[in-house]
């Protein structure tokens, strides 16, 4: 991947103050609040094992698969590319069962930290008095395990709105949950703020209106970020002087 020019004092200063200015920050999850996709590789890598199914997924594999949001419809890509006898929508919503339930396993086992800064920007929010909402593609049961374990069981109550990927009629890169939360937030998209970590998050937030700040994450490193207001490696980079 070609070297990314650092940005430049006046962007820096910009996002910023776009940061503290904005009404409210929408937080996408997996890869942006907490570096969650490789646990989310093993879980899928288990319950196949669980299932007899001959699947593995390697890192360079879900790297490919995860273009695909949402888990469910990630499962029936790579079926597709297998060109195999397709398992029917319940026996894949029965894997994706299994997967979840393994997911809140290895979760609430060992953890998966927020990202650094995370934390200390939905503190220092909160004290500015600006709104927090998430919306993410994963499920509301993977939200709860992964935000129970990082801030314990009142994480619900730093977020005013939370809007999950079944939620809605199509996950990203529509922007279907991100005009949910600014729905139910009653605010523009100018005045909000969308912290994620992927092109489709990207694309979803940006077709919703509203400017994206990106904290890149593991699988997404050579994703175009063209379209964002700024990508960085950590938020601290943006957040801390
Ligand atoms: C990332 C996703 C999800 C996760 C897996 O969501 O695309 O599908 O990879 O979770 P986000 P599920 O929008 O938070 O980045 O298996 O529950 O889909
Ligand atoms: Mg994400």
């Amino acid at each position: 991947m070609s070297e990314v020019p650092a940005p430049s004092a006046v962007r820096l200063d910009r996002v910023r103050d776009l940061i503290v200015r904005a009404r409210a920050l929408i937080f996408d999850v997996d890869g942006t609040l907490a570096e969650t996709e490789e646990v989310h590789r093993q879980a899928f890598n288990a319950a196949f094992v669980e299932t007899n199914l001959d699947w593995y997924w390697d890192q360079a594999l879900y790297k490919e698969l995860l273009q695909v949001a949402g888990g469910k419809e990630r499962m029936r890509a790579f079926e597709r590319q297998r060109g195999r006898q397709p398992l029917s929508d319940a026996e894949i919503a029965q894997l994706h069962r299994i997967k979840t339930k393994g997911y809140a396993g290895l979760i609430a086992g060992g953890g998966c930290p927020l990202r650094p800064g995370m934390e200390a920007l939905l503190v220092a929010a909160r004290k500015r008095g600006q709104r927090l909402a998430i919306a993410t593609t994963t499920s509301r049961d993977n939200i709860d395990v992964l935000l129970t374990a990082a801030l314990g069981r009142d994480w619900v109550d730093r977020f005013e709105v939370i809007v999950a990927g079944d939620e809605v009629p199509r996950k990203k890169p529509a922007p279907d949950v991100y005009l949910e939360v600014l729905s139910r937030l009653g605010l523009s998209a100018s005045e909000c703020l969308a912290i994620e970590d992927s092109g489709n998050g990207l694309v979803a937030a940006s077709l919703a209106g509203i400017p994206v700040l990106i904290s890149r994450s593991m699988f997404f490193r050579d994703d175009d970020f063209s379209a964002a207001l700024l990508a960085v490696d950590e938020i601290t980079d943006v957040t801390e002087r």
